[in-house]
């Protein structure tokens, strides 16, 4: 190929016959899907038989970079995992900041892609042109901390290390890979299936140069991104303590999420907010590699049984383990989330599916024989980790909760479902939408399922117009999920020097011109990302061989019970209002009104094969 960026090799690995490919990367591929989740739901739509079971050796798990990974355009050390989840039954990704990224680009592929499953554990080493399939007896069973460390020793520090724990080993539906010892992705299930095909871990080195189509320009657009960014007068409060400062945010706005997203005010917020984990807490300042702006959260528990001990915290995992399970201070915290990064289980299903059964439980719609005697109640740390255990191990009452929110409630009946925190299946991440239509949209018409990665949109949504249902809402979340679920996740770089900082997003097409040699302007890059939503939302249809509006529908809990404190006490979302937001959103997509895409729409986004193949599940598309 003769651009640059690509490394321009796809390695698939059939771990069912043991045949390691290396293919040519298709130029229609980059040039169409530029990477990460566009080389992700691409490789699916075209290879994934439709019914495919997730946990199955036919479903294909893909590790997948973009054309600006590895490059010296900021934060650009980022990966996307994608498979057929487990959890959802549709697409599922997820993006970890990593070493593996670019040792992966510098080894000389833009993508692995595993396929079948192998008979015994085994991990997969990578480094330049050698791939070997090895044993991983001694590592199965252990934890993401302890995998890593040893393969570590083995391989040294030039690698990076992509592991799951007894989480993906054990199909927990939610279970995620974790990497570099706190970051971790793929929210719906990639570590099951992960897990499913019997890999423990990947270990990849490469040492080739990355070829860059303009080298000093590319270098010249970097350093001045890099100073743009540490000139941002936010700069220094971000590195101080990144995604943490939103707890105090939320709080603000009404939209932390407390007792299983009952109320959006916590009354102990001071004791597990980012001002006090940056004064106690944290201990170093870290981040992915390639990062400008490091904002982990480095953080070791000061109190009783949990001194010491160490993780990195970011808002989601303290708001769905802390406010939301009503647990403070920090230190209890810390060790929940240690567990799950641990055993690999992402903490946000995980916190959202115990606030879930406490509240089940409560209401006295599930008891004792369904916990198998555990008294579930809220506010109590040991309990919480006797439930991730259980959940790791898929023990006891820990099995039903490995299934996650969707399913249990479709196990009780009842009114049960109706209190599950959860869009598509994928569990709400941590902003309560009683007072927050557009998140509410953003949540329910998001990808992978219900995550805030896609469209951020309580941030824009507090400063204007708060509870109104008008269109400019619909477009303001398409509007996000162009750039962040778009772009980001396709040129695969993290999102968040834009987001945060404010880095003009003009950077990007300069960056991905001057790295590639093609001429793409921003709307060239959003003409890109409608099409990696488009063939997403065709793959889900695909998979149910139908559509309903109701899978769009934002969780129910906000539409039937109203918020009892602060200044948006008395509020819920509005069910006719919210349909006539929904319509303005399939409206602006290009979408009919049962959420199918149109084939005029198709037909623009260079979508056309398509139409065939919905028809022949018996779909009437309109024009
Ligand atoms: C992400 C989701 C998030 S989003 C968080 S905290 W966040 C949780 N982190 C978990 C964790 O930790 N351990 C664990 N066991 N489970 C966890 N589940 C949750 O997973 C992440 C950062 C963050 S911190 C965010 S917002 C941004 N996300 C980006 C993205 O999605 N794309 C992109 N191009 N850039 C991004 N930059 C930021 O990266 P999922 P990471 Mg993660 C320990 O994976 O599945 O997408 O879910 O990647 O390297 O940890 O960095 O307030
Ligand atoms: Fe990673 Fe934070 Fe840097 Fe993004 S800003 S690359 S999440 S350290």
């Amino acid at each position: 190929m003769p651009m640059g960026g690509w490394a321009g090799k796809l390695l698939r690995i059939n771990l069912s016959n043991g045949k390691i490919v290396k293919q040519d990367l298709p130029a229609d591929l980059a040039k169409d899907f530029l990477g990460g989740r566009g080389f992700g739901i691409k490789i699916l739509w075209d290879e994934l038989k439709p019914g495919t079971p997730p946990l199955s050796p036919e479903n294909k798990l893909i590790f997948a970079i973009g054309p600006l990974t590895g490059t010296p355009t900021p934060s650009s050390g980022k990966l996307v995992i994608a498979a057929k989840s487990p959890l959802t039954g549709g697409y599922g990704d997820g993006n970890v900041g990593t070493h593996a990224s670019y040792y992966l680009k510098k080894a000389g592929y833009d993508a692995i892609i595993i396929e079948g499953k192998s008979e015994k554990p085994v991990y997969i080493h990578v480094d330049n042109d050698k791939v070997e399939i090895l044993d991983a007896k001694d590592l199965w069973g252990l934890g993401t901390f302890e995998t890593i460390k040893k393969l570590r020793e083995i391989y040294g520090e030039k690698a990076g290390y992509l592991a799951i724990g007894q989480g993906g080993e054990n199909l927990v539906k939610f279970a995620v890979v974790v990497s570099e010892l706190s970051r971790s992705a793929g929210r719906p299930g990639m570590g099951a299936v992960m897990g499913s095909k019997n890999v423990k871990a990947l270990v990849i080195h490469g040492d080739k140069e990355v070829s860059l189509y303009d080298p000093k320009k590319v270098r010249e657009l970097g350093a001045k991104a890099a100073k743009d960014i540490r000139n941002k007068p936010g700069y220094k409060a971000w590195i101080d303590q990144g995604t943490m400062a939103a707890v105090e945010w939320s709080q603000e706005n009404s939209v932390l999420p407390v007792h299983n997203f009952s109320e959006g005010i916590f009354d102990e917020v001071k004791k597990i907010d980012g001002d006090l984990m940056h004064e106690k807490y944290k201990y170093k300042y870290a981040g992915c590699p390639l990062c400008v702006m490091p904002c982990g959260n480095p953080s070791r528990a000061i109190i009783g049984e949990y001194k010491d001990l160490e993780v990195e915290l970011d808002y989601e995992n303290v708001a769905l383990l802390g406010s939301n399970l009503e647990i403070a201070p920090l230190d209890p915290i810390i060790k929940l989330n240690y567990m799950l990064d641990d055993y690999g289980i992402d903490t946000i299903s995980m916190g959202n599916t115990l606030g879930y059964v406490m509240e089940l439980y409560e209401k006295g719609i599930i008891n004792d024989k369904i916990t198998g005697g555990i008294k579930l109640e809220f506010g109590n740390p040991e309990l919480a980790a006797e439930l991730i255990k259980l959940t790791a191990y898929r023990k006891d009452f820990g099995d039903l909760l490995a299934e996650g929110t969707k399913v249990i409630g479709e196990k009780i009946g009842g009114d049960a479902p109706k209190y599950a925190l959860q869009a598509k299946g994928l569990e709400v991440s941590g902003y309560d939408c009683h007072a927050a239509p557009g998140m509410a949209l953003a949540y329910a018409t998001s990808p992978i399922g219900a995550h805030h990665k896609d469209a951020w949109y309580i941030a824009q949504e507090v400063k204007h117009g708060r509870l109104e249902y008008e269109k400019w809402k619909a477009q303001g979340v398409i509007d996000l999920q162009r750039i962040r679920g778009g772009i980001f996740e396709s040129i695969v770089a993290c999102r968040l020097p834009w987001v945060e900082l404010g880095l003009d997003l003009e950077y990007y097409p300069k960056f991905f011109n001057a790295v590639t040699g093609l001429n793409y302007t921003l709307n060239d890059l959003y003409i890109v990302a409608d099409r990696i939503y488009t063939l997403i939302r065709a793959f889900w249809i695909r998979e149910f061989g139908h559509w309903k509006r109701e899978y769009d529908r934002a969780p129910t809990k906000w539409f039937i019970t109203k918020l009892t404190k602060g200044p948006l006490a008395g509020t819920s979302l509005d069910p006719d209002k919210y349909e006539q937001l929904l319509s303005y959103y399939y409206e602006i997509r290009g979408w009919d009104e049962r959420g199918i895409p149109r084939k005029s729409t198709l037909k623009r986004l260079k979508l056309s094969y398509v139409i065939d193949s919905l028809a022949g599940i018996g779909l009437q598309l309109n024009e």
